[in-house]
């Protein structure tokens, strides 16, 4: 997509971090504060956001008995974002809306690069397959230590999946991958996830509003 199929006001925005650090939680609040301002938008999650994309997730996700090898995880979840990128992220783009998304080619490489060991040059060109090069306008990394992270998931009850299962050292190693990303690759910020959601909500609101001054109002 070039810009100059995207209308004016057109914005795409992804939370992304460890497990159980916030996003989901910070997606609502953000697509709440969103309505308040009358933005149009679309808040959705990956991998997931159309029909085989959740198709695909029940797969990616599945409990610890579903063995896979790293690269077939890959090409699953590179599978369910090129849908995602042309049913979802293109067409609210190109109708000027703002997409707020949990999760996105971050992930793929803090998870399947840094946390699988796979190749990371491949797995960058690999992505790029599947988004044709689309990125995101910003990243924001709710940056949590793994451990909290488990702790507030527990809290749920919910069994571990797949990836969770893989343990504390991955888990760790996902959240250095994040940090080491956000300094070296362009549009990738960190934000604290210690606190209470609200806290986490008042951070993100003053970035998005330093990086978007046009879109978001300077008094968060
Ligand atoms: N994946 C995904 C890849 O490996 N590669 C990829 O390319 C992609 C796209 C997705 C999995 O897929 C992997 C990564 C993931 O393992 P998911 O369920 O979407 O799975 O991701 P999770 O991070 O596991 O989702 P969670 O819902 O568990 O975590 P969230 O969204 O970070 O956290 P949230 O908001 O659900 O909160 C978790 C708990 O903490 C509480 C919430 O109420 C909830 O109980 N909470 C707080 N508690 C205290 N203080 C706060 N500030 C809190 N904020 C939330």
């Amino acid at each position: 997509m070039s810009d100059a199929d995207r209308r004016d006001g057109s914005l795409f925005i992804v939370l992304e971090g460890g497990d159980g650090a916030g996003k989901t939680t910070q997606v609502a609040l953000l697509s709440a504060w969103f309505d308040a301002l009358g933005l149009a938008h679309v808040s959705t999650r990956e991998p997931g956001g159309t029909p085989v994309g959740e198709a695909i997730r029940s797969i990616v996700l599945a409990g610890p008995e579903m063995d896979m090898p790293a690269e077939s995880e890959l090409m699953l979840i590179l599978a369910a974002r090129a849908a995602f990128i042309r049913d979802v992220v293109r067409p609210a783009l190109e109708d000027g809306h703002l997409v707020l998304a949990d999760r996105f080619s971050l992930s793929t490489m803090a998870y399947q690069g840094y946390g699988r060991g796979l190749d990371l040059d491949q797995v960058r060109e690999a992505i790029s397959i599947a988004t044709g090069g689309l990125s995101p306008d910003l990243y924001l990394v709710l940056d949590l230590p793994a451990a909290e992270g488990e702790e507030r998931q527990k809290h749920d009850g919910a069994e571990p999946d797949r990836i969770e299962a893989a343990g504390r050292s991955f888990r760790d190693a996902v959240r250095e991958a994040y940090l080491e990303l956000a300094a070296s690759e362009p549009g990738v910020e960190v934000v604290s996830a210690r606190g209470t959601p609200e806290d986490v909500h008042s951070r993100i609101k003053a970035r998005l509003a330093a990086r978007f001054p046009g879109t978001f109002p300077d008094r968060v």
